[in-house]
């Protein structure tokens, strides 16, 4: 990766720099797990948050809070444009057009549901097609399978290679006449996988189809252009980017807004209400039924602007050099397999351990004070595309050390030991 034009090489240092120290500004990871020093690789499940995410919630309940978009009161209008401040900053984050293409939801599970309830209802009719891939999450295939069975329309996947890279020559035949979205992760959570997302929504557009990109695992490792992937749809949870839980962003283009129905109706997504007919609100209000996660964007809100202080090129550079560090001392140990070994990967190890199920390899780490996570990842077909049944799982953040990963190495030895 090159360092971007407005970047000079002093600035590059200085943000690695500040990289390597800001892992005191998250409180949780000073502690001890089992006598020893937490090493916390599950950033993938979920990620740490800094003081000042804590802090801006805290001091939201603490002195504003209030319900939005309807209080006259002073409270009321604060807490209202505290909300739609982060509105702005995750526009600004994704570099979307407008801040009306940020619709507020309670995670990236949310958003592509939405998707799927209301674009599904304006566009699929019986015998379309829902194009995913082989290493989606579930809330990436269910909705679809939810969806088809509604309306009589057929999934279909791109398959992936042994590398656990989507396969690129199958995919062009895939994309039909009758397929209606292609649903895609920018980033496998099981594997790390980074796809090549331009190519693939250059590749759908110019046969007319929209584009859903899943993105719950790529906003914490890397810089993402809505405008330059030009994806009709971008999902992702804010606790996976250092932010709270329950929380998390749909973009969408606005020209989809306009035209899809309200996934739920309720207050605030209309504009007056009869028993006889009511008119909804504009986007993207007329997506956000009832009181929203107010506090949680507030959160969402301190978590970005910690991400652009930071600088997302940095950190991607940052962890690139992480993730080989770790990549190459792994496989170092005895009867270690790494799943997915595709060219482009950010910030996931996936492994298993000859002889060893990962569900122990776990558990041991655990008493070393290591955590990562073992099974199928709520991504069950592609572990099975492996042949397996569970792979453990190392997955970083930009306050994760090389020392870290030598903890967690000599800790696979002792698993070895104990368990080979
Ligand atoms: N999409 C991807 C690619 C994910 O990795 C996850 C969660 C989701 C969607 C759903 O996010 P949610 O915040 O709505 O639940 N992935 C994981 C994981 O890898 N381990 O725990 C949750």
């Amino acid at each position: 990766m090159t360092p971007s034009d407005t970047d000079t090489v002093t600035e590059q240092f200085r943000k690695m720099v500040s990289i390597a120290g800001c892992r005191h500004q998250f409180p949780l990871l000073r502690q001890y797990v089992n006598g020893k020093p937490l090493v916390y690789f599950d950033n993938a499940a979920t990620s740490q948050k800094p003081q000042a995410v804590i802090d801006a919630m805290m001091r939201y309940y603490q002195e504003s809070n209030s319900n939005i978009h309807r209080g006259v009161h002073s409270l009321s209008e604060r807490a209202t444009q505290s909300y739609e401040e982060v509105r702005h900053k995750v526009r600004a984050f994704l570099n979307a057009r407008d801040h009306r293409e940020i619709v507020f939801v309670r995670g990236a599970t949310e958003a592509i549901n939405l998707v799927a309830h209301s674009f599904g209802r304006l566009a699929l009719r019986e015998g379309d097609e829902i194009l995913i891939s082989g290493m989606e999450h579930h809330s990436n295939i269910v909705p679809w399978q939810i969806l088809c069975e509604e309306r009589h329309a057929r999934l279909h996947v791109i398959p992936i290679t042994d590398a656990g890279e989507l396969d690129l020559e199958a995919f062009p035949a895939l994309l039909t006449e009758r397929t209606r979205i292609l649903a895609i992760t920018h980033v496998s959570n099981a594997l790390g996988t980074v796809n090549p997302i331009k190519q693939l929504i250059a590749q759908a557009h110019a046969k007319g189809i929209p584009v859903l990109v899943d993105g719950a695992q790529a906003v914490p490792h890397m810089h993402v252009d809505v405008q330059d992937l030009d994806c009709d749809f971008y999902a992702f949870s804010a606790h996976k980017m250092f932010g709270p839980t329950g929380v998390g962003v749909l973009y969408a283009k606005s020209r989809w807004l306009e035209e899809m129905p309200p996934y739920q109706g309720g207050g605030d997504m209309i504009k007056s209400v009869t028993f006889e007919k009511t008119i909804y609100n504009d986007p993207p209000y007329k997506f956000e039924a009832g009181t929203p996660n107010i506090g949680g964007c507030i959160g969402l809100g301190a978590a970005l602007d910690y991400l652009r202080e930071l600088n997302m090129d940095a950190i991607r550079r940052f962890e690139d050099d992480l993730l080989a560090y770790a990549t190459a001392r792994i496989l170092t140990v005895p009867g270690v397999r790494i799943i997915g070994t595709a060219r482009e990967k950010a910030g996931v190890l996936s492994f298993v351990m000859e002889g060893i199920h990962p569900h122990d390899i776990g558990t041991v780490l655990d008493v070393e004070g290591v955590a990562i996570r073992t099974g199928h990842h709520c991504a069950q077909p592609v572990v099975q595309r492996f042949g397996l049944p569970a792979t453990a799982r190392a997955s970083f953040a930009f306050y994760n050390t090389k020392e870290e990963v030598d903890a967690f190495i000599k800790a696979l030895h002792k698993a070895r030991e104990v368990l080979g």
